[in-house]
């Protein structure tokens, strides 16, 4: 080997050297790394729970603030690559159909048990406006349903679409809803998040109000300035108040500013959720894994 390759070898070697020793530093870091959550926008209730949850369950664990869309696209890069996440998940919800999920077992009880979804209305619209109140009043409707029209939405319909192609496809149902009632144009707002669950619930029980004649705006906002709207009477109701645990600070902030109207779906639910490849079943695990959160 002449002096020229020899120094070629000799710094490639280097080279090598260099990029080990950058390597194992960097996995030292990464071991004391803090595993990550992936969450939603700040203000939904499952990340006030999971701020809860980090504290109680001591966990190393950053809670990442996203948006529903921005959870959903995480958790399908990490599932495309075999890798462990971790997201604020809840049901019903599109995920389920789409991939093998579970949730982490929550033995603390953080997350509440099972959920429904509320309507609630403005304090006088019963008054004002009886012949609405008792639409939604009688809205009510399963997990499957919510979740049909969520899955055709991911699956490229518009939101739109989908919900006009639910209230086709279920023509008793929405009749029994509008139970005649029959509008001539009367000006209706209604709120809502943009949360996928929220997206399908809303654009349903906006187009059923237009069938009845009912001249509907909707107003998406984040959850604190949702409850607000309706405790000010900004809009006149809501199908996204989920209860007892997950928007309970909400509703206690407005007590007695804010009608309750009834539940509009039963066994929902709220967590956090992994693939079913991740092998850990409960939150108290999670620390002992946080690297492959990291
Ligand atoms: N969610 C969907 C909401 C309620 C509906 C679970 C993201 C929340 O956490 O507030």
């Amino acid at each position: 080997m002449n002096l020229f390759n020899k120094t070629v070898v000799l710094v490639a070697l280097i080279g090598i050297a260099m990029v080990m020793v950058a390597g194992c530093a960097d996995q030292g870091t990464q071991a004391a790394e803090k595993g990550k959550i992936i969450g939603i926008e700040p203000g939904a209730g499952i990340m006030m729970m999971s701020e809860k949850a980090i504290e109680d369950y001591g966990l190393d664990f950053d809670l990442v603030a996203s948006s529903s869309a921005g959870m959903a696209s995480e958790l399908t890069k990490a599932i495309g690559e075999e890798k462990w996440v971790v997201v604020t998940g809840w049901t019903p919800h599109w995920k389920f159909a789409r991939y093998d999920l579970k949730y982490l077992d929550d033995p603390k009880g953080v997350y509440g048990g099972e959920e429904y979804i509320a309507t609630l209305s403005r304090v006088g619209l019963s008054d004002d406006s009886p012949d609405l109140y008792s639409v939604i009043k009688r809205f009510y409707w399963t997990p499957e349903d919510m979740a049909s029209v969520m899955l055709n939405v991911e699956g490229g319909m518009t939101p739109e679409d989908a919900a006009a192609k639910w209230i086709a496809d279920n023509p008793e149902t929405v009749t029994e809803w509008i139970g005649g009632v029959s509008s001539d144009g009367e000006k209706v707002t209604i709120g809502y998040v943009l949360w996928d669950s929220e997206i399908a619930s809303t654009t349903v029980i906006q187009q059923v109000l237009e069938q009845a004649g009912f001249n509907v705006d909707t107003s998406a906002v984040d959850a604190g300035p949702l409850y607000q709207a309706v405790a000010d009477g900004d809009v006149d109701f809501t199908i996204s108040s989920w209860l007892p645990a997950t928007h309970k600070v909400y509703l206690d902030k407005y007590e007695g500013k804010i009608v309750v109207v009834g539940k509009n779906l039963e066994g929902a639910k709220v967590g956090l959720v992994v693939p079913t490849y991740v092998t850990i079943d409960s939150i108290d695990e999670l620390n002992s894994v946080k690297e492959k959160f990291a």
